[in-house]
């Protein structure tokens, strides 16, 4: 029975420069506990966009028996949390009870998904290294997709131990405002061109000068402003990938010289660079059951090196739709088909 008493606590994330750890009663279990913010959904979005956009949660095992509780804990950030078969989602990377969780995992029959180390795989004085180009594979989710998804939702069924499988995260809304102003008047009415991974139209292919394989219009390129106007705060926030989810041959940067070496690639890379600042970036070590909730709009991440010979990791993630904001307004959604 859920405990109708039960409520939450949300205060800073301890290690971060921005984020919220809530906290549920001593006892609650993870039913409770998403009663609680289902009673009181705008005092938890209020917290949850006053720390943009970023809140851990810890103890939420009882997701791994009941999964529907992670697409019920998702519904509280949006109208629309997205069915994974209504897309192009490989089945075996969607999980068979709930069509609604993404799984990412090294587990079969998931498709393994591992980032490489880092080079060198620590920084000088010893620490995991954060900030591009040491660290790469920094992104926004779907961001090759018209409107991209508001809001992701992760859950760590099966971490791997301490030390290796972290995410990363850093903070779009505190790295805009730390932007010298003359970058921000060069930036403003800029946008990135995104496209999705393995279209043939990555950074290598391009310096290889391997003609890109014409594209099913559902996975045309897509514009996205460098800088995104928060739809709930209307606070400015960094909106870009590196080079994973950009077209290096039209972009990355729409009207900037093209390429990897041309004008777009520097000015991306400064920004990118800037972006995953220690100081606007957190580095989260997963427990099992830890819940984290996630701002595509105002936010990136990047997943981090494991040894997928010796460990299982498997993630589950959602992706919630519904208020991307005045640009996107009443526009089709670029990846479904167009009848
Ligand atoms: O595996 C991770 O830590 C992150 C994966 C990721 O980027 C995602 O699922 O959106
Ligand atoms: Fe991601």
């Amino acid at each position: 029975m859920p405990d109708a008493q039960a409520t939450f606590r949300i205060g800073p994330l301890p290690g971060a420069s921005f984020g919220g750890f809530v906290e549920f009663p001593e006892g609650a279990d993870t039913e409770a506990a998403v009663a609680a913010v289902e009673a009181d959904p705008a005092s938890f979005l209020r917290a949850f966009y006053a720390r943009h956009g970023f809140l851990l949660m810890k103890g939420m095992h009882a997701i791994s028996d009941d999964p529907s509780l992670l697409v019920r804990f998702s519904r509280v950030f949006g109208p629309e949390v997205e069915d994974y078969t209504q897309t192009t989602t490989a089945r075996n990377n969607i999980h068979p009870d709930v069509p609604e969780i993404l799984v990412v995992s090294n587990v079969p029959p998931a498709t393994p998904r591992v980032p490489a180390l880092p080079d060198p795989p620590l920084t000088g004085d010893g620490r995991l290294p954060v900030q591009f180009p040491h660290r790469r594979g920094w992104h926004t989710d779907q961001s090759y997709r018209r409107p991209s998804p508001d809001i992701s939702v992760f859950y760590a069924e099966t971490p791997c131990p301490k030390g290796q499988g972290q995410t990363l995260y850093a903070d779009g809304i505190g790295a805009y405002a730390a932007l010298p102003d003359d970058m921000k008047r060069r930036i403003e009415g800029l946008a990135g061109i995104h496209v999705g991974p393995g279209r043939g139209r990555s950074e290598q292919a391009a310096r290889a000068g391997t003609p890109p394989p014409p594209l099913d219009a559902r996975d045309a390129p897509q514009r996205q402003p460098l800088v995104r106007t928060h739809p709930v705060t209307g606070e400015p926030a960094l909106f870009l990938c590196e080079a994973g989810q950009m077209d290096w041959f039209e972009g990355p940067i729409a009207g900037m010289e093209k390429g990897p070496d041309g004008d777009g690639a520097k000015l991306l890379y400064a920004l990118m660079s800037h972006y995953t600042d220690p100081r606007f970036t957190y580095v989260h070590d997963w427990d099992p059951g830890d819940l984290v909730v996630y701002d595509n709009r105002c936010t990136i991440h990047a997943a981090t090196w494991f040894d997928a010979d010796r460990y299982r990791r498997r993630m589950w993630r959602t992706t919630v739709f519904g208020n991307p904001g005045a640009l996107y307004a009443g526009e089709r959604r670029s990846w479904l088909a167009a009848s």
